[in-house]
């Protein structure tokens, strides 16, 4: 199952404690003070890996703790801080705070870092408090709280080109034949219930192409699967609109895509869309030769006859320069 949202608490460590001690000497049953400082307690830290492709390692821990500092010992020795507590995330984890929806931070690359949860100072030893007229002190701070965070981590899966449209149209079969990828493919609607990621290799160029279940007038109400997928849909560069060229009314079903997508978010209707004719197999000549004249930006294919595969092929090429 692919875990694509997951909610967890992060708490940071506290400070370690100051202390109050008094120096032993010989003779002196209370020397001067020499309380030391508490360590600082440890941070969250998030760091995003490629090494990662999903959010399963929170699915059943939901809150990560980070260690908290010593507290301080006598002959003003500071107490150990806290060792950070490393979390890694996949890359394309868009991290916001539950209370607030704010985005907190969305990870695009390698290595990135993230200091989510900082830990708490550690507080002082009565050391600190001592003057010349104040030669006892028994004041002494008390480590700081470190800071907790409940957050939303979302995987948005980081793809070049979206495949979209309708369901039964073909996209998983045209994924299949452009890229490594061995999606399931099913001669009924929604046989896609998961996002698939493929590769397609050119030369030393890589393009990774993400077939979608697929969209329904009302998607965005949730109808069929709903729009959730189209979240990883928002960094590509473009998209493939796959119709089915036997559709009896590909004008107005080309119309009910674009529109869901609109009501996702309008700002995915202009990033480049290329239209895809699939199951051109089952046209006769004069059929296609209509639907050409009407769709000029077009291309044309069979994806399980395969017809024009390295047209499409370059079109995506083009499409991602
Ligand atoms: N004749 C013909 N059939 C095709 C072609 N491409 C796909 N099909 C058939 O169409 C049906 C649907 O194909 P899929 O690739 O699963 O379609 P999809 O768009 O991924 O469907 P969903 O995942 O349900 O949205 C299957 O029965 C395929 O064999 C084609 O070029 N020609
Ligand atoms: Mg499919």
């Amino acid at each position: 199952m692919l875990v694509d949202s997951v909610d967890i608490t992060l708490k940071a460590g506290k400070g370690g404690d100051g202390i109050v001690s008094w120096r032993h000497e010989k003779f002196i049953p209370k020397g001067g003070p020499d309380g030391g400082d508490g360590g600082r307690g440890a941070s969250v830290v998030l760091v995003a890996s490629h090494n990662l492709d999903t959010l399963s390692s929170f699915r059943y821990r939901k809150l990560f703790h980070a260690e908290d500092g010593e507290r301080g010992f006598a002959k003003k020795m500071y107490g150990k801080a806290g060792e950070d507590l490393e979390l890694l995330v996949p890359v394309g984890t868009l991290v916001t705070n539950q209370e607030t929806g704010e985005e907190l931070f969305d990870f695009t690359e390698e290595n990135q870092r993230f200091v989510i949860a900082k830990g708490g100072k550690g507080g002082l030893g009565n050391v600190h408090f001592a003057t010349s007229t104040h030669q006892k002190p028994t004041e002494h701070t008390l480590g700081q709280p470190g800071e907790t965070i409940d957050v939303t981590f979302e995987l948005r899966l980081i793809a070049d080109i979206a495949l979209i449209g309708l369901p039964n149209a073909g996209k998983s079969s045209i994924i299949n034949a452009v890229t490594d990828a061995d999606a399931r493919i099913g001669a009924y609607p929604f046989s896609t219930t998961d996002p698939i990621l493929g590769v397609m290799r050119v030369g030393d160029k890589t393009i990774t192409i993400i077939d979608l279940p697929g969209l329904i007038e009302g998607a965005h109400q949730g109808k069929g699967l709903g729009d959730k997928f189209l979240k990883h849909t928002q960094r590509v560069k473009a998209f493939l609109h796959v119709i089915d060229a036997t559709d009896p009314d590909t004008a107005q079903s080309e119309k009910i895509i674009t529109e869901e997508i609109r009501k996702f978010d309008k700002t995915l209707v202009d990033r480049p869309r290329q239209l895809v004719f699939n199951k051109i197999d089952l046209l006769n000549a004069d059929e296609l030769k209509e639907l050409k004249k009407q769709f000029k930006q077009a291309v044309f294919v069979s994806a399980k006859a395969k017809i024009n595969i390295n047209e499409l092929r370059d079109k995506i090429l083009e499409l991602t320069p």
